[in-house]
């Protein structure tokens, strides 16, 4: 008896070990979004370190998150408030009012990546109105 629970141990520790982001060093950035601006603005990560950016919109309207590193990057995981969201791939990230989405993400390229909020304020793209900034991934 004592066998099989070893040996179902170890079947649950592959099953872990299958998925890529778990035992990675998170680098956790906390980022605002309020309007119109993102605070910070600039941010750094490294190539391979995984990345958690907790946004939370202080602001009254609703802010997005978009990035050309979320197409270059790999293991894209959201969650809202907490609760894991399924993604496939993802170019775009709402977050309403007085929420936070959380997007991990492993960089896979060194470059310097922009990110802005593609919503509009009176015809202007809040993007317009101050709301980007840069990523800088190095290696
Ligand atoms: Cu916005």
């Amino acid at each position: 008896m004592r066998t099989a629970v070893v040996i179902t141990g170890l079947i649950f520790l592959l099953a872990l070990g299958r998925e890529a982001p778990s035992g990675e060093v998170v680098k956790t950035v906390a980022l605002t979004a309020s309007e119109f601006k993102f605070t910070p603005a600039s941010l750094a990560v490294k190539v391979g370190e995984r990345l958690a950016l907790v946004i939370s919109n202080r602001g009254g309207m609703r802010h997005e998150f978009l990035s050309p590193l979320l197409k270059s990057a790999r293991d894209i995981e959201i969650k809202v408030d907490g609760v894991k969201a399924e993604v496939g791939s993802v170019e775009e990230v709402e977050v309403e009012p007085r929420h936070t989405v959380t997007i991990e993400v492993t960089a896979t390229r060194a470059g310097t990546y922009t990110f802005w909020c593609g919503e509009t304020f009176h015809g202007k793209l809040h993007r317009d109105l101050g709301m980007k900034g840069t990523i800088t991934v190095t290696r």
